[in-house]
């Protein structure tokens, strides 16, 4: 180990001002002690491993100040507090987030580099905590962030999975799924709490006791909590990450051990810990199992007791939680909390059900994500009533109460055809109902929840989702931070509204110049991780075009796809007739049990293996399919990206994310007018955004033409030639048949508009290619882009949340 001396080190270069920081020797002599003291590491002895881990613990004792502080303000000051309960929470990896917050970076760069470690590659041995599925647990994510930035009194409530989402390889092309290990190494950032564990229940039977009603369950389990701070911009306040571990509430059976019975003995052991086992892999998609429904009540009413706890230490009277507590549900997953919530203060604390239902209203908010029909969580009436015998009565009478009081039409119950409507019973029990881009809330308003929506028309509300500017430019894209930094400020990071300042240097030849300078050392270094990983040579001035999200048919893949084919064809037929280079990026997992989604993903393979190989259009045309998507993936393809593939069929994409982080990163949007695409648009400019496709208006009566495919396709040559390639087996001559259930249902089943819409995606991707032939133009329209998304923060979500739901003020000053 060439290690040099401690010197009597210079201060640290970054620019975090107010915080105490520790300089390079004070964290090397940190990390140093670490590897000695937390992991009994040899420095001269120690692996990559080691030198994470005891980097990691370092920068975990900085965020202890700013994390106790907030702690110990919120309970001084007795403010009110936010909790936001959600299934998912993406949050990747935590090192570098947390270094940067704090304003360490370069500190212990420098402090490792004396060591000879290279901070980059202690970065890359972090795992992504992939506790998420994505965008609903990426904006949970987020959110968390960004309440610490903001100062918000905030805790995150959710399961901590042994095994997060799944790893996705590809196996001739085909999806192959393996288990997420992220556990299988201690997890640095976390601290285990045995002493916040609260008994959860299932089953069993609910009998009355002197007149009131008394669930007795007949399975119990314990939730034992594990918490992770969660510094904001700059260290001055944080949030804090609590996960819930399944326990057995009852002991070990030694005698049944000792008996030769060993698998028995170790039962309550197992059925306990299923519960945080595995994170359910479905996106958009509810799973409809016991098991599901388990876990989402053991999440939520671990969460609700830790919170009347918390909120009885500090204060008396249960009646004025709504004054001191804001609980958001993040989609119908927590919804159980409205009954849980009733329960615990009808049951446990003797409140009547009137005074109840007003308090738990007040308290409880409700966030819509999605608008698909088969999306909307519903549990059989025998299910629910089976698991939760207790909250099965309550959310009758809560039904029954609301139809009194409403003298309501028969198709709005909470309880239909036998199964409880778990939209409805959020619906109900919130005093705010959001959707997640404008036009998702209008929509919302208009078809899931017409009718409530009529009978309390001051419920739904809209806060644009966001997404948070430290991860999703100043960590993932340093090259354009460092612009940003040099031409405005900082204060973009905080306040992403400064971009506005950018917009005049969009006229500023030599500015188009250091930005495309940025966009190009971004693109160079993705070439070089595709080079080195998947062995495909690309050329960095092409144009980079990326498509990421999960595999959904309604995001359509497939339309990307097919375009990608057509322009293949039309290229190889004029090689010489002026193309603009491109490679087509795809990355996402599909559900494992999603069949049409994994056969896109497979014949995105087959055609990336086909037009790769081709010598005539080497120079033209590749596409790239990197397996195992991921938060850390993004973070390398969205600063690289030139065009931001975002063609959901419109109305069907509630908001996305992934277009916002793109937009900031510099890429132009080509895209429907879908979920946030039409707030992009209106805000960077028409000029600014490849439009393409039917409107959600338009979609639904084209829907009306039941031939809409067929004479899509016999309209549109480009297509017919797609199809036809298709199903001659040219992208899989070794079974040629292999996609014809595909071009099948492209022809006879095409629910989500592919063939209408072609044509017209045609026209858009040629208008790009003709403008990234004049670079000059491209770049300012990017420049634009980055200048007008600072609305897209989640900072800016948080205070729309803060004012219209929770009625929650900044603890910080400024
Ligand atoms: O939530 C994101 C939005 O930006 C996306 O448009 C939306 O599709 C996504 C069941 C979901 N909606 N619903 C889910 C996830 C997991 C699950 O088990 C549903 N995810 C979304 C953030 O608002």
């Amino acid at each position: 180990m060439t290690a040099s001396p401690v010197t009597a080190s210079s201060a640290p270069a970054s620019s975090v001002s107010g915080l105490a920081r520790p300089t390079v020797d004070a964290l090397r002599a940190k990390i140093l002690h670490h590897l000695e003291y937390t992991l009994a590491k040899d420095a001269g002895h120690s692996s990559r491993y080691d030198w994470r881990m005891a980097t990691s613990f370092a920068i975990r004792d900085e965020m202890l100040k700013p994390w106790f502080a907030a702690t110990r303000q919120t309970y001084d000051t007795g403010a009110k507090r936010v909790y936001y309960l959600s299934m998912e929470f993406l949050i990747g990896r935590l090192l570098e987030d947390a270094m940067i917050n704090l304003g360490l970076h370069e500190t212990i760069a420098a402090a490792l580099a004396a060591e000879g470690q290279t901070l980059s590659d202690i970065i890359e041995d972090e795992p992504d905590a992939a506790l998420g599925n994505g965008g609903l647990g990426r904006l949970a994510a987020c959110f968390l962030e960004s309440m610490a930035t903001v100062g918000v009194p905030a805790h995150g409530y959710g399961i901590r999975y042994e095994h997060g989402l799944f790893r996705q390889r590809f196996e001739g092309g085909q999806q192959v799924e393996t288990p997420e290990d992220w556990l299988s190494q201690p997890h640095p950032w976390e601290f285990a709490r045995p002493e916040a564990a609260y008994i959860v229940g299932f089953k069993g039977h609910s009998e009355l006791r002197r007149g009131k009603s008394v669930w007795v369950p007949g399975e119990t389990v314990k939730a034992s909590a594990y918490d992770t701070p969660v510094v904001g911009w700059q260290g001055k306040w944080a949030s804090t990450l609590r996960l819930w571990a399944g326990l057995p509430t009852t002991q070990f059976d030694l005698e049944r051990f000792n008996n030769g019975d060993y698998t028995a003995a170790a039962a309550p052991e197992a059925l306990a810990r299923t519960l945080s086992r595995v994170l359910y892999p479905d996106d958009t998609t509810p799973a409809g199992k016991e098991l599901r429904l388990k876990q989402e009540y053991f999440m939520t009413s671990a969460a609700l007791q830790d919170i009347l706890r918390r909120y009885q230490s500090q204060f008396s009277t249960l009646a004025d939680l709504p004054k001191h507590v804001a609980i958001q549900l993040n989609d119908t997953h927590p919804a159980i909390a409205g009954p849980e919530l009733m329960r615990l203060l009808m049951d446990q604390h003797d409140m009547g059900w009137d005074e109840a239902q007003t308090v738990a209203r007040a308290t409880l908010g409700y966030t819509n994500h999605t608008l698909l029909p088969e999306a909307l969580e519903r549990w059989s009436t025998y299910l629910m009533g089976s698991v939760l015998p207790r909250h099965m009565e309550i959310i009758q009478r809560i039904d029954e109460d609301h139809a009194k009081a409403h003298k309501r039409p028969p198709s709005v119950g909470i309880v239909q055809h036998n199964e409880v409507k778990m939209g409805d019973l959020a619906f109900i029990m919130s005093h705010k109902v959001n959707g997640v881009s404008a036009l998702h809330s209008e929509l919302v308003k208009e078809t899931v929840f017409h009718d409530l929506h009529k009978l309390h028309p001051d419920r739904i509300t809209n806060e644009t989702n966001g997404v948070t500017p430290r991860r999703w430019m100043r960590l993932s894209n340093p090259a354009l931070s460092t612009l940003l930094d040099e031409t405005i400020g900082e204060g973009w990071t905080r306040d992403l509204d400064h971009l506005k300042t950018l917009e005049p240097f969009a006229q500023d030849a030599a500015f188009r110049e250091k930005f495309a300078a940025a966009k190009r050392a971004n693109k160079v270094a993705l070439a070089g991780w595709v080079q080195d990983t998947m062995g495909i040579d690309i050329n960095p001035d092409a144009m980079f075009d990326i498509q990421i999200k999960r595999l959904h048919e309604y995001k359509r893949q497939l339309l990307n796809c097919f375009e990608t084919i057509a322009l293949w064809h039309n290229m190889r037929q004029t090689p010489d007739a002026g193309w603009t280079p491109r490679v087509k990026f795809f990355g996402g997992k599909s559900a494992p049990g999603y069949f049409v989604a994994k056969e896109i993903i497979h014949l995105i393979n087959d055609v990336a293996r086909t037009i790769n190989a081709d010598p005539v259009t080497g120079h033209l045309l590749k596409v790239v399919y990197p397996p195992n998507y991921n938060v850390s993936m993004a973070q390398r393809l969205i600063p690289a990206a030139d065009l931001s593939e975002q063609i959901s069929t419109a109305g069907k994409e509630a908001s996305g994310t992934g277009n916002m982080k793109l937009t900031l990163n510099g890429a132009l949007t080509i895209g429907t007018l879908d979920g946030a695409n039409v707030e992009i648009r209106d805000l960077v400019g028409a000029d600014n955004f490849f439009l393409f496709g039917l409107t959600a208006d338009g979609v639904e009566k084209r829907r009306k033409n039941i031939n809409h495919a067929r004479e899509a396709i016999e309209d549109s040559q480009n297509l017919r030639d797609v199809l036809q390639m298709i199903v001659e087996g040219r992208f899989s001559p070794e079974e040629p048949d292999r996609y014809h259930g595909l071009v099948d249902r492209a022809w006879h089943h095409d629910h989500y508009l592919v063939a209408a819409d072609f044509d017209s995606y045609w026209e858009a991707q040629r208008a790009a290619d003709a403008l990234y032939r004049t670079p000059q133009d491209w770049n300012r329209k990017a420049i634009l882009n980055v200048a007008r998304s600072g609305f897209f923060s989640s900072d800016r979500t948080i205070r729309g949340y803060m004012a219209d739901i929770w009625d929650v003020p900044s603890a910080l000053k400024d």
